[in-house]
This record gives structure tokens, sequence and C-alpha cells, in this order.
């Protein structure tokens, strides 16, 4: 089999309300479609996107000067081009946009491997389960206030999740005890709550909060200062008996490994557009399972079901419904959990409609 050509569009899907976290200010996901064609018929997709439209171009640049590592290859060599895109990329760095268009070349050919097989990703890959606990993570924002995402918070509960995200960030710590406080008061003792700092703290501020959020049973503390503050997410976790999520703005088993090194997460969260598609997922998940490290999946909740229905460390997969008006398929949602779909692939394909509707 050989890929004869790659197919890049990109589409602008605008949300229904701005939203905010401590850190990004989004309107709109610009995304850069990629749709592999090879000499079966076989097709494999893939997306990766940008907050906002504004530098979206750059990915699709990308994309595009890496068209002649792709096209005549068999894709099921789809480790030899992982590594020949990954070298090819060296002097730009491994991160950032290089990095984007490799997880999304990587996870086509992926599609493609397991279309072609006439099998679902995650029982190409060995599956270990079909159905993975998920969190609603499409909701309470920053910009929303704490009465509000309460009401949120149960209307969530209402449509059949277990458990909820919910971002932090105010600069008074009684401003974000209180969102804690309402959303905890509103879903009752028996829904998972998480909570989203995005970077916002300092590393005496998050455990001042992490102190004053112990009452509340938080399932986790997300990213509680700037990422690349390695010693600080240890100081935060070392102070605080809540469970430290980070992980989503490092790529590759390389940022994994620095995390897992300075003792920074309990637990690690990959985002398949930085980590560097499914197999660098993979790759990054039996690195944490060495060090018995929990993943649990950032975004890219349809894409990333192969990986949590196959890596057996995998608790978890943020559920976020950016690019479900891009797809045919819908996720499935059964008692709080989501259903690692059983059709060929991913098991999620482009709307031709929708893609047409959102075209940039
Ligand atoms: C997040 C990441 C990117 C955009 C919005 C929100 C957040 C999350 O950190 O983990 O969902
Ligand atoms: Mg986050």
């Amino acid at each position: 089999m050989k890929i004869t050509a790659v197919r890049l569009e990109m589409v602008e899907v605008p949300l229904a309300v701005p939203i905010a976290t401590a850190i990004h200010d989004i309107h709109s996901l610009g995304c850069a479609l990629l749709t592999l064609e090879t000499d079966q018929g076989v097709r494999g997709e893939s997306y990766v996107f940008t907050i906002n439209v504004l530098r979206l171009k750059a990915l699709y640049e990308m994309l595009k000067g890496l068209e002649d590592l792709v096209v005549g290859c068999n894709p099921h060599f789809v480790e030899k081009i992982w590594q020949s895109i990954f070298d090819e990329i060296n002097p730009i760095g491994h991160k950032g946009t290089g990095v984007a268009a490799l997880s999304a070349i990587d996870t086509a050919c992926w599609d493609i491997v397991a279309k072609a097989a006439n099998l679902p990703l995650y029982r190409l890959f060995g599956a270990c389960r079909e159905r993975v606990p998920t969190y609603a993570s499409g909701g309470l924002w920053l910009s929303s206030t704490p009465e509000d995402c309460a009401r949120e918070a149960d209307d969530i509960v209402a449509s059949g999740f277990k458990a909820v995200k919910l971002r932090l960030g105010s600069t008074r710590i009684a401003d974000d005890v209180l969102r804690v406080r309402l959303v905890r008061e509103a879903i009752g003792p028996d829904i998972g709550l998480l909570a989203d700092a995005n970077q916002s703290f300092t590393a005496k501020h998050a455990i001042r909060l992490g102190r004053a959020l112990e009452e509340f049973d938080l399932t986790w503390l997300e990213e509680p200062v700037a990422y690349q503050d390695l010693r600080g997410h240890r100081e935060v976790r070392n102070a605080l008996a809540i469970p430290i999520a980070t992980g989503e703005t490092e790529y590759t088993r390389y940022g994994m490994r620095s995390l897992i090194e300075a003792g920074a997460a309990d637990i690690l969260m990959p985002d398949l557009q930085r980590i560097g598609g499914l197999s660098e997922f993979r790759r990054a998940g039996a690195l944490a399972a060495a060090h018995d490290i929990p993943v649990s999946a950032h975004l890219f909740t349809e894409q990333s079901l192969s990986i949590a229905g196959s890596l057996p460390n995998c608790i978890s997969v943020e559920h976020m419904p950016w690019a479900a008006p891009l797809l045919n398929e819908s996720m499935e949602l059964v008692d709080g959990e989501l259903v690692v779909p059983n059709r060929p692939g991913t098991g999620f394909t482009f709307n031709r409609k929708a893609v047409e509707t959102y075209r940039l």
C-alpha cells in the first residue's frame, strides 16, 4: 500500500459563547484537517488545531512542508514515517508546530492501518477495555461566575456525566474556594470534581489554595503552576494530599520523562497534538507505566479513545465536544463512561458537509 496524496483543509469552528481559562480566551477553533489518500482507496484522517484562528496557517504550512516525506510511503511503516519526520524537524525543534504536524500525520497513518485491517484501532493496538471513565470539560470556565458554574454543573450531571472539571485562577484565594464550594454543593459528594488552574499560580499560592480545598475531595488539581516549573509542581505535590495532574503542555516522551524525573505529577495528561501522535502517546503511556503513573488523555477526545481502550494505565479521557461539529459519528456516553467505538480506524470521520460549512 502507498500513500498517494495529502489533502489539507483549514476550517474555523466557532464556539456558541466565547470562553476563558486563566491563560486562554477562546471564541473559535482553527483546525487543520489532514486526509491521507492511498492507492487502495483507504483514507486516513486526523486534525490539529489552534485556539482561535490567527496562527492556523503555521500548522497548515508545517504539514505542507512535510508532504514529500509522506507521499509514496507505505502507511504500515508508520514508525519509520514517525522517525523520519522527527529527524527532519530536529533543526526547527521537537516542540510546537513541527510536533503537531508529526502528530497529525502519525494519527492519520494509524487510521489507515486499522481501516485496512478492518479493525478498530484499540483492538489493533491490543484492547484492554471497551468503556472509559470520562469527565465533562466543556463548561465551568473561568469566564463564568461561581453561581453560573454551579448551575452548569447541575445540568452536566443531569446529562449523564459522573465527573466535571472546573477552571480556577482567581486572584483571591477566597474566590476560587467559593467556585469549588458552590460546584461541590451543586453536584453532591458522589460526582467527581476536578480543578484546572491552567498554570496561573505560584507554588506558594497553589499550596495555600490547595490546603483550603482539601475538604472538597478533588480528584486532581491540574497545572497548578507554569508548565515548565517542574520544581514548583513538585513542591505543590509534596505539600498537598490532592493529586497533581499535568503534562498537557509538554511535548513527546522526553517532556513526559522530565516531568516523571522531577516528581512533578501524580497523573500525566498527554495531549495527542503535543505528544506526537498515537505512536508517541503509546510510548509515553508505557514510560508512565514503568513508573506506575496513570495517564489521562487531554482534549482530542474522539481520537484518544483508541489509546484509552488499549493502554492499561489510562484512567480517563477528557470529554471536550469541540470537534463534534466536524465529525459524522458522535461519542457515546453510557453510565458516565465513554464507549470506545468498534468502527474501523479511530472510528470517527470528517463530515464533508460540515467541512464545507466551516471551511476557510
Ligand atoms: C484547556 C486547554 C486548552 C484550551 C482550553 C482549556 C484546559 C484543559 O487546560 O485541560 O481542558
Ligand atoms: Mg488543563
